[in-house]
This record gives structure tokens, sequence and C-alpha cells, in this order.
């Protein structure tokens, strides 16, 4: 029972305006969440899949339009438009907060409004904060209570006095029109209204552990990323972590789980997965910066996924997951989408819901952005110190995008601050992550550019100040798995063979190998690149890591039409760049 005034105030005050029949505290239970499926399951909202081959699994269908993070009806409040920046959508708090009072007015009439006390982090930890989650959505429950730590722990907390973040959802009528997904930083609260999309709104995630997070972060004196965090065990059994800062949709969830080559497999090589998506970091007493991924679930993209490029994901979903927008196989009653295998289902129904045979329709049967919600648990690379939430000290930070060209296969940054330019001067092709165009290069800082809740200039410069306080701050490296030939073929095989990769960073880490200087950073020298048992030619890895003249100067171009949009950026920025500049140059 929650016995807090100021909570129950609120949820009064929600109530009355949202108007539904009943409320229900969700706490955590088995048993409720079991009872609260089977609702899901009379009224058709979700379909229970084959419960012999994927026990507890779930089918979700959203409304066609309403598939992917929805960037234009993303809003930071801020009293002063200045605070929330040039790259984020801003209306005033009182605006925004009567226009939005007006569509959540009624919009739970004949509905259940379903409170959902959660913890983004392991409860009690220093890094964990908590928020409440008002919803009239069954889906959003379910989800939540993969996605985050749901429940009675959460309640005593709450009892306790912590503060929490103020959550609420309402499905409405789903209409595109009168979407919005609203952050209030200045009152820690967050409304989102007419959609059922996962990133929209299960508002531990992007909303709060990102926007909001960030916003907090920056207060604090702390930093919410879109950081996945790997473990890699050693030959000699040393543990290393690495965070990993990639857009949506360009490969998170492969590298957090990644398999090693078998060459490296035999010779003792172990990783494991302490995060997939997103990460929290705090500077510890000795001058480090340690990780938490304050979720407790993966919602990861379905499509590409398989047994090669990702073993791990796979087994991951094989219970007690929520699919939303793949395929099924109405033969046995299981769920499909592209690259999962050779073997579509020709008796199948596609993501609309309509008869759909995958050996002979040139239509996709899952949408490019379908996902699975599976339980961190589940992973079998998931790590101890995931379980812990005492955070993992960060050897290394790794940028990447998805880019064709310009971007070489890796280097490295000469010092904290330079990191810090090389990351709020990356871009990416878009991806089916957020609705709009798709393969696009746009600049994405840091991979935070839809999810940085306040002014991102501030945020720059929160990340120089983070690098002051450190004594031994993480090496800043850049990557891009994705650079192609003339053919437009991929020079690089990615995936496992990413570790090689990684394990140049270490080697870096520990100065065990040297480097070739250029006017991006330091790259290898490709012999340092282990590239044994791996069918690669030495003028392919000198195509992965040649430094381009002419696409770094469009590339130059770039960045100060990016830079532009800001009033003020950290001189350490703009000196970086000026530096950069006279580099490519004197090529
Ligand atoms: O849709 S989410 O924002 O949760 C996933 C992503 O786009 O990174
Ligand atoms: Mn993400």
């Amino acid at each position: 029972m929650v016995t807090n005034q100021s909570v129950n105030d609120w949820v009064k005050e929600m109530a009355e305006m949202t108007n539904p029949d009943e409320i229900v505290w969700i706490d955590g239970s088995e048993k409720q969440l079991d009872l609260i499926k089977q609702i899901a399951l009379e009224t058709g909202e979700m379909l229970e899949l084959n419960q012999e081959k994927l026990p507890g699994c779930l089918y979700y269908r959203t409304n066609p339009k309403d598939v992917a993070r929805d960037e234009k009806r993303t809003v930071i409040c801020t009293s002063r438009r200045e605070d929330a920046g040039p790259t984020n959508n801003w209306v005033s708090p009182d605006e925004m907060y009567a226009k939005m009072r007006k569509l959540f007015k009624d919009s739970m009439k004949g509905r259940t409004m379903y409170a959902i006390p959660f913890s983004m982090g392991v409860v009690g930890t220093e890094f964990a904060k908590i928020g409440i989650e008002l919803t009239d959505s069954i889906y959003v429950v379910l989800s939540m209570a993969i996605m985050t730590r749901v429940g009675q722990e959460v309640i005593e907390q709450l009892n306790h006095g912590a503060d929490f973040t103020k959550c609420l959802h309402s499905k409405a009528q789903i209409n595109e029109q009168e979407k919005y997904i609203a952050h209030f930083p200045e009152d820690n609260t967050i409304w989102s209204i007419n959609s059922a999309y996962g990133g929209n709104v299960l508002l531990g995630k992007k909303c709060l552990a990102l926007r909001i997070g960030s916003y907090l972060g920056k207060q604090e004196g702390w930093m919410a990323e879109h950081m996945l965090i790997l473990k890699i065990e050693n030959e000699a059994g040393e543990s290393k972590y690495v965070c990993g800062a990639f857009p949506s949709a360009c490969g998170k969830t492969n590298l957090a789980m990644l398999t090693p080559p078998d060459y490296f497999k035999k010779k003792g090589y172990k990783i494991s997965t302490v995060g997939d998506d997103i990460a929290w970091l705090r500077i510890g007493k000795d001058g480090r910066l340690y990780a938490v991924n304050p979720e407790n679930g993966f919602f990861g993209v379905a499509p590409g996924t398989n047994q090669k490029s990702n073993p791990n994901a796979l087994q991951t979903t094989k219970k007690g997951t929520i699919f939303t927008n793949v395929a099924r196989n109405l033969d046995d009653n299981t769920v499909w989408w592209e690259k999962l295998d050779k073997n579509p289902p020709e008796n199948g129904e596609d993501w609309l819901g309509n008869p759909w045979n995958g050996k002979t329709s040139s239509e996709k049967g899952a949408h490019p952005n379908s996902r699975f919600t599976a339980p961190a648990e589940n992973c079998p690379t998931i790590a101890d110190e995931f379980f812990t939430g005492e955070g993992v000290p960060i050897s290394a930070i790794i940028f990447g995008g998805r880019r064709a060209k310009a971007e070489p296969l890796v280097y490295e940054a000469k010092d904290w601050n330079h990191g810090v330019f090389i990351g709020s001067a990356m871009a990416s092709e878009t991806t089916a992550a957020a609705n709009g165009q798709v393969g696009v290069v746009r600049h994405d800082p840091m991979a935070m550019l839809p999810f940085c809740g306040y002014n991102m200039a501030e945020y720059f410069q929160h990340w120089i100040d983070m690098g002051k306080k450190m004594t031994n701050p993480p090496r800043i490296f850049h990557v891009n798995w994705f650079r192609t030939d003339e053919n437009d073929e991929f020079l690089w095989p990615g995936f496992g063979d990413n570790l090689r990769v990684i394990l140049w960073m270490l080697h870096r880490c520990k100065g065990t190998v040297g480097a070739v200087e250029t006017p991006l950073g330091y790259e290898p020298k490709p012999e340092d690149i282990d590239v044994e048992e791996l069918n690669i030619t030495p003028e392919t890895l000198e195509k992965l890591l040649r430094v381009d003249k002419d696409a770094w100067k469009h590339e130059i171009q770039d960045i100060e039409n990016f830079y532009s949009k800001f009033e003020q950026l950290p001189k350490e920025l703009t000196d970086s760049l000026e530096e950069l500049k006279q580099g490519i140059d004197k090529l």
C-alpha cells in the first residue's frame, strides 16, 4: 500500500483528469501480471504465442501509423526556450500542460488506470532512480514489468519518501495528429499521449533514463548516455569494461552480446553483457568512471537478429518476451522476421495482420522497426555485475555510427576533450527507429540527438567538466563498422569480429601498442589489429583506415553547419575543429 501522501495526491489529481473506471496498483507479482495478461488476451489486445516453443511469450501489434519514436512530437518543456536548446522541440510548460490537459481529459474513461511503481537501476543502489507510470495500456504494464524493476520494493522506497519521476501515459485514441511525448524536466514529469509504441510510451526508457536522466545528471554531476556496456575477459582472466554510444538500430544490441570469433574463444576470451542501450555513469572515489545499466530488459530490433548475427539475443527471446509488429507463422503460432532464417512461413500473417506468404510475397513480413521486449536475465551472456547494479569501471568509450564513407574503421581521440569533440561531431545514417526518411546522414552527437533533455551546448560542456573531475578518465574511440567499397560492399565483416578492434583499444588503454597519428586521431598500425583466421587483405585494411581528404573537407563543412545551430559552444570543441581543419588541409 502506498502511504506517501504526495504520491497519492498526484495519482488522485491525474485520475480526476483522465477519469478511469478504476485504479490498479501494480505490485510486480507474477500472479497479478498473469491476471492482467489474461485480460489482454480476452480483449484481443495481445495474443498468446505457442507456449511450448515460446513459453510466456506474447504478440502485439501497434497502429500502423505508430511504429517508431516520433521525434517531431517529442518536446522538452522548460521555462526558458534556450534551456531546451536548438536541437529539441520546445513549448513552454504552461502552454503544453494546458494543451495536454484537454487531451487527457476523460482519456481513460471506460478503462483501468494502472499505476506502475518502477526503479531504473537496482533498487536502493546509488545509481537508482524511481518513477511511477500511470497508464491505460496493458501492453505498457507488461512491457514495463520486463524493462524495469517493478513492484513492492519500489513502493517501500516511495513510502520512505523517495523522490520520483511523475510519468503519465494514455493511449487515448492513438490519434497521430494529437500525439505528444512531453518532458517537463523542471517538474520531474513526463506526459505521453496518443501513442502505444515502446519508445514513446515505456516512459522509464528514453524519456526518464535519457531525457530526464541527462537533465538530472547535469544538475547532480553524473551522466545519462545512450550506450551499451560490454565486459571483456581476456585469456589471463582479467576483466575490462567498455561503453559504446551508437544511434538507434546501429547494432548496439549485437555488440553488447557479441560472440567472439573461434580463434579468440579458444584462447579463452569471454564477452558478457552489462547493458545494450542505456548507461548511467558516475565518477568513483578512485577518479575513474563507473557505469550501470538502469534497465532490466532489452527492447531490441527484431529484423536482422538471427543465429549468426546474434545467437544470444535470439536465445534471450525464447521465453517471457513480447514481440511487437513482427510477422506470425500461423501453422505453429510462432514469430518470424526478415533475416531470421531462410524459412519464412507460407501460411503467415504480416505485421499488419494481413495473410502473408513469406515464400512468394515481395512485401516485408515484419516492420523494419519491429521489436522484442525480453528480460535481461534470459540472456546467456548477461554479466554478474548487471544484477548488483554497483557500477563497472570503464576503460574506453566508443562512439560510432553507420557511415558508408569517410569514417575509418577506428581511431582514438588524443585526449578526453578531443574525444568530446569527436562525439559532438559524429553523424550517422538514419534508421527505421524513428519516423522519417531512412538512410540520410545526420549529426547525432554522442547518439543523443533525440535524447538529450536540455541544451546540447551545455551537454557538451558537461562532458568537458566531467573530464576535468576524473583523474583516470576512459580513453575515447570512434568506430565505423559500416564503411563500404566502390561496389557498396561492406569492407569489414562486423559482428563478432568487432572484438578485434576492441582488443586494439584495450591494448591502447594498457599502453602495449603504438599508433599512427592522423588528423582524426590515433589509428592502428595495420599489423596491430589481430586478423588471425580472418579473410581480409592488407589492401582492404588499408582502405578501412584511409583518411580521405576530399570526404573530410565535406565532413568539416557539415560539422561547421551543425555547430552553427548553437549560440555558444565550448572553446575546446571549436579549437579541435580548427585543428582538424588544418590537419586535413595539410594531407
Ligand atoms: O524506441 S526506442 O527509443 O525505445 C529504441 C531506440 O530507438 O533506440
Ligand atoms: Mn536506443
